[in-house]
């Protein structure tokens, strides 16, 4: 055998950042597409342009661009399998999530790893290709765990809304005053919360999740919102009234 092994690597720093980007792109506008999702469209446009930059500057901003959107995705995106698999949500929704922390684990490093080894030899032989071997291991493994632990829970409540789109399905809510019970389901690709800062309620509700919380309020009228900072502005605010 003629061939170098240490001028072309089996999976290289470089290329591991060029794939782990072009995947979480594709998923991205897919999730967009599908589910018309206004910030996986916005996710994946900022993807989209860290791969035309890495053709410029040694792809010094495409890699930080990538390594930094991986980092925030790979955060929402972990923290939401880890508690969709909690509450028993869907095995396709925490299958959606840890495969986007999969991707967004191996775009992270190998930006990292790559921009660190800007100055020294290309080329850095196994080490890119155990990372796509543990991201992978990631999602095999969170899929499993979703699988074991079963279908979704979800007991009857006072009031259902669904959040899609930076929208809450309704912005009036009614209940009795005493216990109120509370569902939110979340059909965008981040996170929602269900917010009445007046009585201390603040349930974060994940990518793909269903999650109920339980009050009691007295009689009056209450603000509810989602605190996601800009959501409010966005229109995810409402009026729950209590009567007696
Ligand atoms: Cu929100």
């Amino acid at each position: 055998m003629a061939m170098d092994t240490h001028r072309s690597p089996v999976l290289s720093w470089d290329s591991l950042v060029v794939f782990s980007g072009l995947a979480a792109l594709v998923v991205l506008a897919v999730v967009a597409a599908a589910r018309g999702d206004l910030e996986a469209g916005a996710v994946a446009v900022g993807f989209a342009i860290s791969l035309g930059l890495l053709r410029f500057r040694a792809g010094l901003l495409g890699k930080l661009g990538i390594g930094l959107l991986s980092g925030v995705t790979l955060f929402f995106m972990l923290t939401a399998a880890i508690t969709n698999v909690g509450s028993g949500s869907p095995v396709g929704a925490v299958l959606l999530s840890g495969g986007l922390a999969s991707i967004a684990l191996s775009g992270l490093v190998s930006a990292i790893a790559s921009l660190a080894s800007r100055k020294a030899v290309k080329g850095a032989g196994t080490s890119p290709l155990y990372l796509a071997g543990v991201s992978l291991l990631l999602f095999v493994g969170l899929g499993a765990w979703a699988s074991a632990a079963g279908g979704p829970t979800i007991s009857a409540n006072d009031a259902t809304l669904v959040a899609d789109n930076v929208a809450f399905s309704r912005t009036d809510l009614s209940a009795e005053a005493g216990d109120v019970t509370v569902s939110l389901a979340n059909e965008d690709l981040f996170w929602h919360t269900f917010t009445i800062e007046s009585l201390e309620v603040d349930l974060p509700v994940p990518v793909g999740g269903t999650r109920s919380v339980t009050f009691s309020a007295e009689p009056g009228t209450y603000e509810f919102k989602c605190r996601i900072p800009g959501h409010p502005e966005a229109g995810m605010i409402g009026t729950l009234t209590v009567t007696g």
